[in-house]
C-alpha cells in the first residue's frame, strides 16, 4: 500500500532540501524513521561526500532505541554501491529495519533497482512509488544528469515585446527590468557554470556573475559560477581587468589552443581546446566530467540556436519585456514546445518550459 505514507515522504522532501547548494552532483535526499504512525528520527544528505540520508539517520540513533517495528522512509532508493560512502542498503540490513518506503528509484546506473533488490533479498519489505512525481521533480537535475550522463542545461534569453533579443548595433540593449534581473542573478547563483558565445562576450562585456542587484552594494555572499565563453576561433579579448573583478575562473572553449593563463592580477583564464567537429552532447558530457552539475547558457542567438537544435536543453527560460518594441534586430529563439508556466516579474514576463522526465521508469 502506497497510501498512508505521504506525510512521512513530505517530511523527507523537506529535509532533503536542506542539502541544496551543498550536495553538488549528488541528489537531495531526506529520510525519516516512523514508529506507530509517528516520526521518531530524521536524517538528510548534507553535502557532497558526506553521509547519505539513511546513514545519517541510522548512525545517530541511540544504541538502546527499540527500532524493531520501525519503518524507514526515504525519497530516493537506498544505494547498494560503494561510492564516497558505503552502501545504505548494508546499514539498513544491519540495523534490521523490517520495512522501507521509497519515493522513486535511483537513476544512477550503479544503483537503479539493485538497492531495492538487495533489501528484499534480506527479507525487508519495500514499497516504492510514494509521491514519486514530487520526488523526481525535486531531483530533476540529478535525474537528467544520470539519464543523459551530461550536465543539466538551461537555455535563457531576454526578449523584447516584438520578439528580439538584440538590436543590430554594436552595443548592448538592456531589455529586462530590475525584478527580472534580480531573478536572473538568483538563478546564476544556483548553477555551476554560465556559458555565452564570443559575440555576446565581446558586445555585452558581461560579468557573468551573480551579484544581487538589490542595491549597488555587491553581496560578498553571492556565489559565482564558473564563466565559460564559446569562442572557436579565439576572436575574444581575455586580457582585461574586468575579468579579474569577478572571483571565478574563466574557461575559453576554442579550437586553437590549450593552456592556462594566469594574469599578473591573479585571475585564471583557462583556454581549453575543443575537438575539431564538436557537438553539444559531447561538450555537456565533458562539462559533467569536470563536475559541472548545471550550466546556464545565456546567448547569443547563434549559440542558443545551435544548442536548442541539438536537443540538449533541459529547461527553457525567457524573460519577455511586455512594453519595449524595437521593430527589428536579432530574433529571440522560439520555445520548440511552447511554455508550461508564466509569471510576471515587474513589467517582464518569465516563461518556462521544463523537459519532462520519463518518471514511469523510476516508480
Ligand atoms: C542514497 N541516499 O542520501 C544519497 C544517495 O559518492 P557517494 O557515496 O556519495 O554516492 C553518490 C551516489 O549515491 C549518487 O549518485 C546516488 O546514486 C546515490 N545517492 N543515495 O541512498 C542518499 N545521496
Ligand atoms: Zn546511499
Amino acid at each position: 500500500m502506497t497510501t498512508g505514507w505521504e506525510f512521512a515522504m513530505r517530511r523527507c522532501l523537506q529535509l532533503a532540501e536542506k542539502g541544496e547548494h551543498f550536495v553538488g552532483m549528488n541528489p537531495l535526499v531526506g529520510s525519516v524513521l516512523v514508529k506507530d504512525g509517528e516520526i521518531i528520527a530524521e536524517g538528510y544528505h548534507a553535502g557532497f561526500g558526506l553521509a547519505h540520508a539513511e546513514r545519517d539517520l541510522l548512525e545517530k540513533l541511540p544504541e538502546d532505541m527499540d527500532i524493531a517495528n520501525c519503518t524507514l522512509v526515504v525519497n530516493l532508493e537506498p544505494c547498494n554501491h560503494f561510492g564516497k560512502t558505503p552502501p545504505c542498503a548494508d546499514i539498513i540490513i544491519a540495523k534490521q529495519i523490517p520495512q522501507v518506503i521509497v519515493g522513486a528509484l535511483d537513476p544512477n546506473p550503479l544503483v537503479s533497482g539493485r538497492g531495492i533488490e538487495r533489501l528484499r533479498s534480506h527479507g525487508i519489505e519495500v514499497i516504492t512509488g510514494v509521491l514519486a512525481e514530487e520526488c523526481i521533480q525535486l531531483n530533476r537535475q540529478f535525474y537528467t544528469r544520470m539519464i543523459h550522463q551530461r550536465s543539466y542545461c538551461i537555455a535563457k534569453w531576454a526578449a523584447t515585446a516584438d520578439g528580439y533579443m538584440a538590436n543590430n548595433s554594436e552595443h548592448r540593449l538592456l531589455i529586462s527590468g530590475e525584478q527580472a534581473q534580480q531573478h536572473l542573478h538568483v538563478l546564476r547563483s544556483r548553477v555551476s557554470a554560465i556559458l555565452v558565445g564570443v559575440t555576446t562576450w565581446e558586445r555585452d562585456k558581461p560579468r557573468l556573475d551573480s551579484r544581487i542587484l538589490d542595491s549597488d552594494v555587491e553581496s560578498s555572499e553571492s556565489w559565482n559560477p564558473i564563466r565559460i565563453v564559446l569562442d572557436p576561433n579565439l576572436r575574444g579579448n581575455y586580457d582585461t581587468e574586468a575579468i579579474d573583478r569577478v572571483f571565478s575562473p574563466l574557461w575559453v572553449l576554442n579550437e586553437k589552443i590549450d593552456e592556462n593563463k594566469k594574469s599578473e592580477r591573479g585571475n585564471n583564464v583557462r583556454f581549453i581546446r575543443l575537438p575539431k567537429q564538436w557537438i553539444w552532447q559531447e561538450l555537456l558530457a565533458w562539462l559533467y566530467q569536470q563536475n559541472i552539475a548545471s550550466v546556464l547558457v545565456e546567448g547569443g542567438a547563434t549559440t542558443l540556436g545551435e544548442l536548442i537544435a541539438s536537443g540538449c536543453v533541459d529547461e527553457y527560460m525567457e524573460y519577455r519585456n511586455t512594453d519595449l518594441r524595437i521593430g527589428g534586430g536579432i530574433e529571440a529563439p522560439d520555445f520548440p514546445n511552447g511554455w508550461q508556466q508564466q509569471q510576471f516579474l515587474g513589467e517582464d514576463l518569465l516563461r518556462v518550459f521544463k523537459v519532462p522526465i520519463a518518471g514511469e521508469l523510476y516508480r
